[in-house]
Formats: C-alpha cells, sequence, structure tokens
C-alpha cells in the first residue's frame, strides 16, 4: 500500500511518483486527502482516484469546502477548472472516509486525538478544518497531535507542509505534505513496509495557476446581486499586476457607468413625482401604484429615498430603477 501526501492537483507528479515506486496494478494506492484546490489539474487526479479499483482518497479540509459549499478563492479557480463535472465530482467528495485504519495501518488528513479510535475522533479534527484545528489547540497546546501519539501502528497524515522533506519519526509517524503545489515535491510512503517516496514538483504550480485562472474566476462571480462595496473590495483584493487589469477594468468601468447614471435617474424620478403629483392631488398613491417605478417613486414622495443611492445597493438594483423609468443600462459586466 502506498499512502500519498496532499496532491492538490499535481497529476504528473502523481504519475511520476507511482512510477518511481514501481505502483502495479494490484497495490493499493491511498491518498491522505487535498486531491484538488491551487495544482493545473484536479480533474485527473480525481480521474485516478475515482476510476483505479485499488485506490482509496480520504476527505481533506479542501474536498469538504467543496462538499460544505464554502468556497473561497482556491475553491472558485478549482469550480472553474473542472467546469460541467464540478457537482458530480463534489457528489462524489462527499462519499469520501474521513480516515483509513487496518490491523497494520492509519491513515487520515490531519488530526488526531492519539488513544482514541480515529472513527470517534471529530470529522473536523481529522480533515483539518479551522475548527479542528482549534480542537487540536485545546487538547494539546502548542505541542503537535503526534508528541502524543505512542502506538506501534504506523500513522500517515498530511495537511501540514512539513517542507520539501518528510516528517518521519520513530519509524512511525508520517507526515507526508511536503508542498506539491507550491512547488516542493509529492510524497508517499509504503505501508507497512515504511518506505518512502519523492519526486520533485515540475513547478511552483499555485503561483501559475492562480493568476491564469483569475478571468475564468471573474467571470463567475455574481456581480450584478453583490453591493457596491462588495465589488469595491473584490476588485481591490483581486489586483494582480502579473495578470494586467484588463478584466477587472471591464468590472470597473461597468460599475462606474452604473453609479453615473444615477444623477440622471434622480432628476427622472423628481421629475416623473411631480408629473405625477400634478395630475392626481392628494392622491398620488393611486396615481403611481400603476408605475413601474411605484417603490422608488413612493419612497421619493415621502422622503424615505437616499437622494445619492436612490436605494440602490448593488448594480441589479440601478438597472431595474433604470427599466421603470426607461434607461436601459449594461446588467452584466462581462
Ligand atoms: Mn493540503
Amino acid at each position: 500500500m502506498l499512502i500519498i501526501g496532499d496532491i492538490h492537483g499535481c497529476y504528473r507528479e502523481l504519475e511520476e511518483l507511482l512510477a518511481v515506486a514501481g505502483v502495479g496494478d494490484g497495490e493499493v494506492v491511498v491518498s491522505v486527502g487535498d486531491l484538488v484546490d491551487r495544482g493545473p489539474d484536479p480533474g485527473a487526479v480525481v480521474d485516478f482516484f475515482r476510476q483505479r479499483p485499488n485506490a482509496i482518497a480520504l476527505c481533506g479540509n479542501h474536498e469538504r469546502k467543496h462538499v460544505r459549499g464554502v468556497l473561497s478563492y482556491g475553491q472558485q479557480v478549482t469550480r472553474a477548472q473542472l467546469g460541467a463535472r464540478y457537482a458530480d465530482d463534489v457528489a462524489w467528495m462527499a462519499t469520501l472516509p474521513y480516515h483509513l485504519e487496518t490491523d497494520d495501518v492509519r491513515a487520515v488528513h490531519f488530526g488526531h486525538f492519539p488513544g482514541v479510535p480515529l472513527a470517534e475522533v471529530p470529522e473536523e479534527v481529522r480533515a483539518g478544518t479551522t475548527s479542528g484545528e482549534g480542537r487540536l489547540r485545546e487538547r494539546f497546546g502548542d505541542q503537535p497531535w503526534w508528541a502524543h501519539y505512542a502506538d506501534p501502528t504506523p500513522i500517515a497524515f498530511g495537511h501540514a507542509v512539513i517542507g520539501p522533506e518528510p516528517l518521519v519519526l520513530d519509524d512511525r509517524i508520517f507526515g507526508l505534505d511536503t508542498g506539491a503545489c507550491h512547488g516542493m515535491a509529492l510524497t508517499g510512503v509504503r505501508l507497512p513496509e515504511r518506505r518512502i517516496f519523492s519526486v520533485p514538483a515540475f513547478a511552483d504550480h499555485w503561483a501559475t495557476v492562480k493568476h491564469q485562472w483569475q478571468p475564468a474566476v471573474m467571470r463567475e462571480l455574481p456581480w450584478a446581486t453583490m453591493t457596491f462595496e462588495q465589488i469595491e473590495r473584490k476588485l481591490r483584493t483581486l489586483r494582480d499586476p502579473e495578470l494586467g487589469d484588463a478584466v477587472l477594468a471591464q468590472v470597473g468601468a461597468w460599475k462606474a457607468a452604473l453609479v453615473a447614471a444615477l444623477p440622471d435617474l434622480r432628476a427622472r424620478l423628481a421629475a416623473e413625482v411631480d408629473r405625477l403629483a400634478a395630475e392626481a392631488g392628494d392622491d398620488f398613491g393611486r396615481a403611481a401604484a400603476g408605475h413601474p417605478a411605484h417603490s422608488w417613486l413612493q419612497r421619493w414622495h415621502t422622503g424615505r429615498l437616499s437622494p445619492s443611492h436612490l436605494g440602490c445597493a448593488s448594480p441589479r438594483d440601478v438597472v431595474a430603477l433604470g427599466s421603470a423609468l426607461g434607461v436601459e443600462l449594461p446588467a452584466a459586466p462581462l
């Protein structure tokens, strides 16, 4: 059995490692989890573990993020990389076990409470989520959990980047995350033989992938329903000198055009309120009720509408107000 540390979409390194270790079809290949995110080819890595008969993938904190729909930038990149197959792959991730325990081997993505059967250790500790790491700190303070692991059964885990060389303690404790996606190495251990295999990464993949996929991720963000403040913040965090700013500039120009349309919309709204008030006199409410912009007209008439943003928090609101007043505005930036 070859147990492999965090692969993170580094398929070429996976192939290379299997070749270097001389893994045959009959040998079981185990991933400690984090198959995806940050690397160039998450689809090929997932395919390998989905299709190979003798393969076991454990659930890492990165799979767990996808399964729970908690997508930060790294997961948004993976969603774009996987495209149409994303939902199906995530459904598969939801079926992954959180540990492996046999008579002579233990494996887990990250955390363990030594002395407790792995099946009874909380899922988030085994997966190494932020809250799971918190529970490990509560229990062990600044010491790593493996400092308390006295059992003779070898245990392999990933998650914590050790450096380009794995952590090997007492020939029983194997920390296998050697930062494949960060240009270091991909490492596996053959158990119960306790033999380490490692191949250097071909490149610092995440440094490339995070720039390369940014336009695709940006295209999928819900710009129209984000607030103007959220858009401003997003544009700031995504600013990327290495990528150039073509896509960002498009979003920025679109947002600026919508904001610049507000004075005209305000003038039209005020004129419409004056016209209806002149026509309907005291019965303004009834006259406004049939108007496409009635909710804005009512609020303006009673002084409950901010003159600066006209009650529009998001681009979609501005576009809707424009449309209600006969002004066509671009609904999306990209
Ligand atoms: Mn990882």
